[in-house]
């Protein structure tokens, strides 16, 4: 059915996400206003951290008389004093009388606030619309508000029976070229790149992208060689994870690790706002269990392998009923393996 709200809101969405990473620790938020007619005046998304709200870009791209006009914003516009003025003083100044947005903002400073203040000024707010998208859309920012951790993601490649290696460790390769070559895609979009001495101890990997990620390394016991590809500067951040402090050139920062719970309360601190891990049994196995991941990309691939070993293998759950349950968001075909994405549900 049509609905004219969906459609600008979705509209909303596309423009947020022109942003990309240039937000960074803020949300991605965008903006339209409309006339009563449906005609559009003028669009505007948040483009970069510290700089001007959505609203405002919208705002000041008309000018025209506001006062037959409707706003539509993707996030609750914000009533407090940042880095920029509140985005709703600017609303009412303006005499826009009506405004709708998806999702409120989750965080504490705003959530609520701005549609209250909208109110109490007299303009016609309705929330909600295609909330359930709006919240997707900054996954990364409501983490990072509501809990003061990153968004934690895990990336495995598994065989048709859910394994990630043979008995013996062989997993070169379980996927496809075009799958690992989507790999690279999907680091992209994180901040921070997390592995396991047990997994680079095997690759001696670089753990590097196209885009400048940062390496978050847990090594304890100092197991890594320092001449491995790991610790190269690249210009890149290199976190170092250890139970003990370790002497490694000064353009690696250091991390004491102490449980996985202030590991990532730690990393935030450090304005990581999103990990994508990338490790084996043990890590997976451990974080999966304590309930640090929110998402996963399985690959499958289009093999058995029997007897090997499984990701999750250190989760002894004995009754099926209290297994850890994730919510399937889609599949596809990535060359000839399956693409599984999936949410940890809490
Ligand atoms: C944004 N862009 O379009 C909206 C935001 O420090 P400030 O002033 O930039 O405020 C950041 C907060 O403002 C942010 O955490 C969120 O709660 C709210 N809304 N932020 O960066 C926007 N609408
Ligand atoms: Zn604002």
């Amino acid at each position: 059915m049509f609905n004219f709200d969906e459609i600008m809101i979705k509209k909303c969405f596309e423009l947020a996400r022109h942003a990309g990473r240039d937000t960074f620790l803020n949300p991605l938020v965008g903006a339209v206003l409309c006339d009563f007619e449906g005609n559009i005046l003028s669009t505007g998304y948040h483009k970069k951290y510290g700089e001007a709200h959505a609203e405002v870009n919208c705002i000041n791209s008309y000018s025209g008389d506001f006062s037959k006009t409707i706003l539509y914003v993707s996030l609750e516009p914000c009533s407090h004093y940042g880095k920029t003025p509140p985005c709703a003083d600017l609303i009412i100044e303006k005499g826009i009388p009506k405004v709708v947005v998806s999702t409120l903002d989750p965080n504490p400073i705003v959530s609520g606030r701005g549609i209250e203040k909208l109110k109490q000024a007299g303009v016609e707010v309705k929330v909600g619309v295609l909330e359930d998208e709006g919240r997707a859309l900054n996954k990364v920012f409501f983490k990072n508000i509501l809990s003061g951790k990153p968004y934690v993601a895990t990336k495995i490649a598994t065989t048709l029976d859910g394994k990630i290696a043979t008995l013996s460790g062989s997993s070169k390769w379980i996927t496809g070229a075009q799958a690992r070559e989507y790999v690279r895609n999907i680091r992209s979009s994180f901040w921070g790149i997390m592995s396991a001495s047990g997994t680079i101890l095997a690759d001696n990997s670089n753990l590097t992208c196209a885009v400048p990620l940062t390496r978050i390394i847990l090594d304890n016991s100092h197991k890594i060689p320092s001449d491995f590809n790991v610790f190269k500067e690249n210009g890149s951040r290199i976190i170092y994870v250890s139970n003990s402090r370790r002497n490694l050139p000064s353009h690696i920062e250091q991390i004491e690790f102490e449980n996985y719970e202030k590991l990532f309360l730690d990393l935030y601190e450090l304005k990581i706002p999103s990990v994508l891990v990338e490790a084996g049994a043990g890590l997976n196995s451990r974080l999966i269990k304590e309930g640090q991941i929110d998402y996963l990309y399985q690959f499958i691939a289009s093999k058995i392998a029997g007897k090997g070993i499984s990701y999750s293998d250190e989760n002894n759950i004995s009754d099926i009923n209290n297994s850890k349950k994730l919510k399937f968001l889609g599949s596809k075909f990535i060359g000839e393996d399956i693409l599984l994405e999936a949410e940890f549900v809490v």
